[in-house]
């Protein structure tokens, strides 16, 4: 081994991890470290606001399993990363942040730029460390990994002193291994086969655990095999076809949906890869009076409504198909209430009719299902359209509706999508914003059309926080503090090079969605919403709404 800079060793190490981009912005304080990814086989993206960059990392990390990387500097730069760290961290997807810092001996007085950003980002992230000595960077940069993609996964952080990066070291990566999975006791297992084979009415209720762990397949035969519908979560969409005869729908928005998913008259709820960031328990289970049985990567979070009869812990494919051969020999009829999703996917097929402009959510969902393939990948902002979006778009597959919904976080979308598109480029990505959160990351179309992704914009424009109107009008029956004006949407997407249209009628929708799908490059598409219909739909489905946005 020779000895070379640390800067040059930490991104050997950042190779060894398999690491292909690092999102972000340089500094004065990293000019070692991107003179060596200058010289790497790293791709770096410079965007144009640390908060799209650790997005885009955050979005690379819960499509690959494997950590995104995105890197700021020192102060501002490292403040700037902190709304998506919190979404990784919240939302599960394993992201490292890397930000520069002034030298050692200038920490301990104040100083230009300095603050205290390991401590900053100790709640976000499940682990970070600063780097106050080049021999340790083989083994922090394998533990941030290590840490960062094991369950449940979430953010880690590395801090790098411009000092420590100039140093001379010798040194090399350490060997990733494969994570060990532990696996529940054949005890727990015929202890869960029990619960599940003596109850009555059983129901699934599947999470973004399922999506992680590559476990559809299995929970679609598990739920094949032993009768039992599945209800998900709105992290959770796609792990059942919306088509497969046991998918109750997504359900989430109202106290009602669950009853009408038939959590009401569940004896026995299967919660799998169930994370409560997303929904508490006290809206399925308010009596607690539910068997759960919790099948999770990890043991489950203590909660008064949430007291598991039997906790399965370990890799979810395996748990489910071994479950799933212990209970096949007592199928279950089913639930009876599909009516949730009868309603929902009743009230989408309606409003192909729907010939109201500015267009209402059913039919702008309707359009959008109609011009995107089953592996299209739609990422919904954040808003009132997300709780349309999550409650109504129907999925096949995982991982093609992708919600925030842990720290849900406007401004999510575009980034989100730019890395999307970087790791599934065979597959369409499209976005779909509030004229709100849309603009919180607007800077990032000039990295988009930098980069040629050709992802496609949709805002919905109402020139209000709709979301905000909704649960204000609802309250107080007047809004506040609510309404803005736009910039010329279409105007601002050509001054940033690329295509954009304004929906003028309601066909206009469909037909600029498709030719915005044939291009090699962004576009935007500005659909003006009616929010006058109300997301909860139809009074079968409840008055009392328990989501946030
Ligand atoms: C960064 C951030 N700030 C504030 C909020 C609270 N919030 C949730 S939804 C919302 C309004 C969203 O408005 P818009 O983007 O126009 O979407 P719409 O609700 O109209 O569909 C606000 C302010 C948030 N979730 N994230």
């Amino acid at each position: 081994m020779s000895a070379r800079r640390a800067s040059d060793l930490f991104v050997e190490c950042l190779e060894a991890e398999g690491v292909k981009y690092v999102f972000g912005i340089p500094g004065e304080e990293t000019l070692d470290l991107n003179e060596s990814l200058s010289r790497s086989s790293v791709r770096f993206v410079p965007v144009r606001h640390e908060q799209g960059g650790a997005y885009m990392a955050d979005m690379y990390g819960r499509l690959t399993g494997r950590a995104g990387v995105c890197l700021g500097t020192l102060g501002p730069g490292a403040t700037n990363l902190v709304t998506p760290i919190a979404d990784a961290y919240l939302d599960r997807a394993p992201l490292l942040a890397i930000t520069g810092q002034g030298s050692l001996e200038r920490m301990h007085k104040e100083s230009h730029q300095y603050i205290d950003i390991v401590r900053l980002m100790q709640p976000i992230t499940k682990w970070n460390a600063r780097i106050n000595s080049p021999e340790i960077i083989p083994e922090v940069v394998r533990k941030a990994f290590k840490v960062a993609e094991s369950e449940k996964p979430g953010a880690t952080h590395l801090e790098l002193p411009e000092d420590v990066m100039a140093m001379d070291v010798d040194g090399a990566p350490l060997p990733r291994r494969r994570l060990v999975r532990p696996e529940p006791s054949a005890r727990e297992l015929l202890k869960a086969a029990d619960v599940i084979r003596n109850a009555i009415t059983p129901i699934v209720l599947a999470g973004n655990g399922v999506v992680r762990a590559g476990a559809a397949p299995a929970l679609r035969e598990f739920s094949r095999a032993t009768g039992i519908p599945v209800a998900e979560t709105f992290m959770g969409k796609g792990v059942m076809d919306f088509e497969d005869p046991k998918a109750l729908g997504t359900v989430g928005l109202q106290s009602r949906d669950y009853a009408m998913a038939g959590f009401e008259d569940a004896d026995v709820v299967i919660a799998t890869g169930y994370d409560l960031v997303e929904h508490s328990p006290d809206h399925w289970n308010p009596r607690r009076d539910k068997k759960i049985v919790v099948i999770d990567s990890v043991p489950a979070e203590i909660d008064a409504f949430y007291t598991p009869e039997v906790e399965l812990v370990g890799d979810l494919y395996h748990v489910l198909t071994r479950l799933g051969e212990e209970c096949r020999d007592v199928p279950h009829p089913g639930s009876p209430s599909e009516r949730l999703r009868d309603v929902v996917l009743g009230r989408l097929e309606a409003a192909q009719e729907d010939d109201g402009f500015p267009m209402q959510p059913p039919r702008a969902l309707w359009e959008l299902r109609q011009a995107m393939d089953r592996d299209d990948i739609l990422i919904s902002d954040v808003g009132l359209h997300k709780l349309w979006i999550g409650r109504m778009f129907p999925a096949h597959e995982p991982n093609t509706v992708l919600i925030a919904n842990g720290l849900a976080g406007m401004g999510f979308a575009l980034p989100c999508a730019i890395a999307a598109k970087l790791v599934h480029p065979e597959r369409r990505v499209i976005t779909v914003s509030g004229d709100g959160g849309f603009l919180m990351n607007v800077q990032e179309l000039e990295t988009a059309v930098r980069l040629g992704t050709p992802i496609v914009n949709v805002v919905w424009e109402n020139h209000q926080y709709g979301s905000i109107v909704w649960k204000q009008d609802k309250k107080f029956g007047a809004h506040f503090g609510t309404d803005f004006t736009n910039p010329d949407f279409v105007g601002l997407a050509e001054a940033f090079g690329m295509a954009a249209w304004r929906c003028q009628d309601v066909g206009d929708f469909g037909r600029h969605l498709r030719q915005a799908m044939t291009l090699d490059g962004p576009s935007l598409i500005v659909l003006p919403i009616d929010y006058s219909l109300d997301v909860a739909i139809s009074e079968e489905l409840g008055e009392g709404t328990v989501v946030r946005t």
